[in-house]
């Protein structure tokens, strides 16, 4: 890379700059960009490999097309860094992810380049479908562009949004970046279908065989190689009839080269050209231009801080993430019992199940970003005698809502759930705050609703979860344990039985995560006159109304904690169960998250924000007692 003064970076404050590059400028421009990614993603970690296999793409959509009156819209949006750099916050680059800094996905609210928010797979084709009828019925005249993975083409809205679009045939441009990879290699038949039209490469070089045949007949090659679109439809539909865009109403363009620039561009100004919707697929590889990367897709895709020399994770502490107790667990339950299947929805490393695929390959299945469709091939299998269990990110299981309802609750069909990054996440803003899940499960038929308060106790529930006969989730957030020993023998947890761990006056019932805070809160109130049992629930569903009652006094307080939103959530189960009570005045103190506001940060940072760290706990109830 040049020296400081000559960055061609440094002279790129919008879109507009970008235009007057040439193919040669553009180049070095994409290799200081992805030396300033390295960099910056070094630091505060990120989604590397993906944001490093988008560059050229992002250069060329912007070189071709002008935001924000034409209409750019990221697919999951993790690969957006490009983007972001070249619309106007290049500097708070630096500080992605961070707080303060810039959100890592499109954010409306951070600039008018953001025209769409995003963070969950599969819905830019909607979303762009959507801007395209707006843009018909408005008669306005601008570009739209949706940029997906092939990750995120595997993801059912996606289909349902190419169904609509072949039908309508609004202009809409659709850049398909192949990369084979999803999170992990990306699987399926679309997958296959993918690799087959990149690798052949056949297309254009029997075109172009095809045309040098013609031109060499009299009278008929000519004309017929300048019916153009004709010539090239005869040709897609006699020699790869299968074309699936193409046979849905949508012009298919491809393999282009999506890492050299003039190709990009010249395809992308065709397309423009073209009346109606097009698909692009571009080749790119994830992790380009940094070996480490390259060579570990799957861990630079959403990477922890490293060093850039080396490419290994700064800090590697010996204490276990809870997603890998979950996957030891499962792989030690699994050799025992030949019925469990562990099921994936594209993230088989981030649900600490890459271990299970490796010894059971024949009963762990990833399905892609395919969450719906996950629930009900486990409610199949389920049906069939066999044991799944579906672990899905909080977050993305919210779109498996009416399967959890229909396929599987109505149905009282035992599956567990395994619901990680439950609670704050850090970094990856609103989109991926795994908040909802209490409130979305508790009031689902037959659903038994859990969480561990540390890493010993959800082997026992992941255990005890199998032999409950009825759906059952388990919550559990993106943390690393407590350093809690783990026990060798697994233990049955009765279904709907809390333990307590404190006695006190007045009753602290903590859920999950927060049991230990709200314990450690209860001891430093204890000294100041403020005296609180404390509860470890267990189960949101079934509650252990027994012990609650027991432990709750007339005319007494209440407090709830919890780490999901308020509204709706366990506090509101324990409020509910005891107003049916009918017989206590209670005072009654709900803790948890708020609905909406999320800062970006670590979770620390995060917590104390939203006040439901210690210190948070202590003050709320303080508050609370002081005003009684
Ligand atoms: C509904 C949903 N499920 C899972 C994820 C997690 N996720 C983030 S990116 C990604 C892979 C996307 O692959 P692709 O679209 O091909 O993009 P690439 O990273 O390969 O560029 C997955 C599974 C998500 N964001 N949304």
């Amino acid at each position: 890379m040049g020296s400081e003064m000559s960055r061609i970076l440094d002279t790129i404050k919008g879109p507009q700059d970008i235009k007057k590059l040439s193919l040669r400028q553009l180049s070095q421009l994409a290799t200081e960009i992805r030396a300033y990614i390295i960099e910056v993603v070094s630091r505060n970690g990120g989604h590397l490999s993906s944001n490093l296999g988008a560059v050229e793409i992002s250069l060329a959509l912007h070189y071709v097309f002008n935001s924000p009156q034409d209409k750019i819209i990221w697919d999951v949006g993790h690969q957006c860094y490009t983007h972001k750099i070249i619309t106007g916050r290049k500097d708070q680059f630096r500080n992605v992810r961070r707080n303060p800094g810039i959100y890592g996905f499109p954010v409306r609210e951070e600039s008018e380049h953001d025209i769409y928010n995003t963070g969950h797979a599969s819905t830019a084709l909607s979303a762009a479908m959507g801007f395209a009828t707006a843009r018909a019925r408005k008669k306005e005249k601008h570009e739209v562009v949706a940029v997906v993975g092939d990750g995120g083409l595997t993801g059912g809205i996606s289909w349902e949004a190419l169904n609509q679009i072949g039908h309508q045939r609004e202009k809409i441009i659709i850049v398909l970046n192949y990369n084979e990879m999803s999170i992990s290699y990306n699987v399926g038949a679309l997958s296959k279908y993918l690799s087959y039209l990149v690798s052949g490469r056949y297309y254009l070089r029997v075109k172009d065989q095809v045309k040098s045949i013609l031109k060499s007949v009299p009278l008929v090659g000519w004309p017929l190689i300048k019916l153009g679109r004709a010539f090239e439809e005869a040709i897609k539909k006699t020699f790869f009839p299968g074309l699936v865009f193409e046979e849905l109403g949508i012009k298919y363009t491809g393999p282009v080269q999506g890492h050299s620039l003039g190709s990009l561009i010249e395809v992308f100004e065709d397309a423009k050209k073209y009346d109606g919707p097009t698909l692009i697929l571009c080749v790119t590889q994830k992790g380009r231009g940094y070996t480490p990367a390259i060579n570990n897709p799957e861990r630079f895709h959403s990477a922890k801080p490293f060093d850039v020399k080396t490419g290994r994770p700064l800090s590697q502490g010996k204490v276990p993430s809870y997603s890998s107790v979950f996957g030891q667990t499962v792989v030690k339950l699994a050799r025992k019992d030949n019925k469990i299947i562990a099921i994936t929805a594209a993230m088989p490393e981030g649900t600490g199940l890459g271990a299970f695929s490796g010894e059971f390959p024949g009963r762990f299945f990833d399905v892609g970003i395919a969450e719906q469709h996950a629930v009900d091939f486990a409610s199949g299998l389920s049906l069939s005698g066999f044991k799944p269990i579906t672990a899905i990110y909080s977050t993305f299981l919210q779109r498996a809502y009416d399967q959890l309802y229909h396929d599987i609750c109505l149905m009282d069909i035992p599956v567990v759930f395994a619901l990680d990054r439950a609670g704050i996440v850090p970094d990856d803003g609103p989109t991926h705050q795994g908040i909802n899940d209490i409130v979305y499960l508790r009031h689902l038929p037959n659903m038994i609703v859990m969480a561990p308060k540390d890493e010993n106790e959800l082997q026992h529930m992941i255990y005890s979860a199998l032999t409950y006969k009825h759906p059952a989730a388990i919550r559990f957030p993106k943390a690393k344990g407590f350093g809690i020993p783990l026990d060798e023998k697994l233990r049955l947890l009765p279904l709907g039985k809390a333990e307590m761990l404190k006695e006190g006056r007045d009753l602290m019932i903590a859920y999950g995560s927060m049991v230990y805070s709200a314990l450690e809160a209860a001891e430093i109130l204890e000294k100041e006159g403020i005296s609180l049992a404390v509860m470890n629930a267990r189960f949101a569903k079934p509650l252990d109304e027994k012990l609650i009652l027991d432990k709750v006094r007339p005319k007494g307080t209440v407090v709830t904690v919890e780490e999901g939103v308020i509204a709706g959530g366990f506090g509101s189960a324990v409020r509910e169960m005891l107003d049916n009570e009918g017989k206590f005045d209670l005072c009654f103190l709900r803790i948890g998250l708020p609905l909406d506001i999320y800062p970006l940060g670590k979770i620390d940072q995060i917590k104390k924000a939203l006040h439901v760290d210690t210190e948070g706990l202590c003050r709320r109830i303080r508050d609370f007692y002081g005003k009684k």
